[in-house]
């Protein structure tokens, strides 16, 4: 009974996908209700999750959605035929949810509540089907045992074909296709940049100066990422503005893009840890489009909203101090990732991402931090965040097993608009010895250093820090990464023989 009703959950799930499929809808019902879950989920709890299994958060939503499915169905197995009205509420309540979840996304549609219903019915029908009592089965004992098998045998084929239909023919899947030949098709008038002469100290096992667009992290709340044709974006600019405005994507391309190079950071980014990198980006300085709508006096905040509805809440101090931030078309000299945000995001040095870096921005409301609250500050990260100083150690890496004699410790260091003046690095108890830098650009950019040590036979602790060109050193204290950013040492255990 338990199996019979699992196959019936998974029968319902195979015609939600299959019905998404056919209805051309944006993202199936699972995927709405997986991403319901990681829009609800309280603050602290998403920080737990992402804490235990950091960027697998998302599979891990989807997988959850599914197993409790199945869970559920197998549990209005068991009960069809003894306990009827509660098997109906095990089927009844996931779809009323589903519905729910369906209509409160972006782009909600009826074609979506019948996709949801249509997969209660067929786990009803299946339930009835394998389960039926039996008097109704016309057969003395019910069902015969090579009947039941039969038919969930022919179940379970429709399953894997119907599910499966629904995968590959998904409106999803020609949709990215569309959208990824129209990024293809794009000549914009920047192009591939190199690395500015002495950025990189080309120590082995160091993270290369310029992060490639393949290896550049990846942080967002979305399970499916908005596809987004550059011909349909338009960015509309409004609140405490003298002229509301709204961007085509050619307006944009029209007003020239400039190419500076940034280093981002996400705020989860532990001590020592990669969730940062730095690339050439390429878009039109958001000042200037401020100057243009003209920001009315009293206004302190963009709130910027992303066409899946995410929102960020940054201070326009930050976008009006001179600093590069830019609304971006390009990232290392080509039209941005789908995933990095295509076709327009935002990048703004020295500002943590969840406060600036909005993906697939469509909507600025110029306004005040007073009246609103972003999607992070809802959940307790900090209203502003600046990055905050910090190093890190690429080689050697704690744990490795160093030969003795000369080793070339090397890493990165990061001072946001302020500029890295120093890095330092200390071998156990010793004193501070000075990192040579790399070259830099500019100071929104982070900096290899590296430092020749002759290295003793024993267990050593190598530590590291910046200083930076305020002459403010980084903090030993070491704090978590919530609410507004990691501080102290990363440190590395070496065994050298
Ligand atoms: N639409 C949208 N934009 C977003 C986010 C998001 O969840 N949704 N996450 C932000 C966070 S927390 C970070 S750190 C950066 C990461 O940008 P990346 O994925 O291009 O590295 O994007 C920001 N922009
Ligand atoms: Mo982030």
């Amino acid at each position: 009974m338990l199996a019979a009703g699992a196959l019936a959950a998974l029968a319902g799930l195979a015609v939600s996908e299959g019905l998404a499929a056919v209805l051309d809808l944006r993202e199936s019902p699972v995927l709405s209700v997986g991403q319901s879950v990681i829009d609800v989920t309280p603050g602290p709890v998403a920080h737990a999750v992402i804490d235990a299994v950091g960027t697998r958060d998302k599979p891990l939503a989807v997988t959850g959605v599914v197993v409790a499915i199945i869970l559920l169905g197998a549990l209005a197995g068991r009960w069809w035929r003894s306990r009827r009205l509660v098997a109906w509420l095990l089927v009844a309540v996931p779809v009323v949810l589903a519905v729910v979840s369906v209509l409160s996304r972006p782009h909600a549609s009826t074609a979506g509540v019948l996709t949801c219903v249509g997969a209660g019915a067929a786990v009803v029908a299946v339930l009835e089907l394998l389960l039926r009592p039996a008097a109704e089965a016309g057969t003395a004992g019910g069902q015969s045992r090579r009947t039941f098998l039969v038919r969930a045998g022919l179940v379970a084929l429709a399953t894997v074909v119907v599910g499966g239909a629904g995968q590959v023919l998904g409106a999803r899947h020609r949709r990215r296709r569309e959208i990824e030949a129209a990024r293809a098709s794009l000549d914009l008038p920047v192009g591939r940049v190199a690395a500015p002469a002495g950025t990189g100290l080309g120590v082995p096992g160091q993270q290369p100066w310029l992060t490639p667009n393949r290896d550049f992290y990846r942080i967002d709340t979305t399970l499916s990422p908005p596809l987004i044709d550059p011909a349909d974006w338009s960015l509309r600019i409004h609140g405490m503005v003298d002229r509301e405005m709204t961007l085509t994507y050619q307006d944009l391309v029209d007003r020239g893009l400039t190419q500076a190079w940034i280093t981002i950071a996400c705020v989860s980014n532990e001590v020592g840890g990669d969730l940062i990198g730095n690339t050439v980006w390429g878009g039109v300085p958001i000042k200037d489009l401020l100057d243009e709508v003209g920001v009315q006096d009293g206004a302190d905040a963009l709130l910027s909203t992303s066409e899946d509805g995410w929102t960020c809440g940054t201070p326009l101090a930050a976008l009006t101090d001179g600093r590069p931030a830019l609304l971006a078309l390009t990232m290392d000299g080509e039209p941005l990732p789908v995933v990095h945000g295509f076709p327009v995001r935002q990048v703004v040095p020295g500002l943590y991402g969840y406060v600036s870096a909005t993906k697939w921005v469509t909507d600025w409301e110029v306004t005040r931090f007073a009246d609103f609250q972003a999607f992070w500050t809802k959940r307790g990260w900090g209203e502003r965040g600046p990055v905050k100083i910090q190093s890190r150690i690429d080689v050697p890496q704690s744990g490795d097993s160093i030969d003795a004699g000369p080793v070339t410790v090397a890493g990165v260091a990061w001072a946001q608009h302020v500029g890295v003046a120093a890095v330092e690095v200390r071998i156990d108890d010793g004193p501070w010895r000075s990192a040579s830098l790399g070259a830099v650009p500019n100071d929104d950019t982070w900096v290899q250093w590296s430092l020749a040590w002759d290295a003793p036979k024993g267990d050593h602790t190598l530590q590291v820090r910046a200083i930076g060109k305020d002459g403010v050193p980084q903090t030993a204290e070491r704090a978590g990464v919530l609410p507004d950013g990691a501080t102290g040492y990363d440190k590395v255990d070496v065994v050298v023989g």
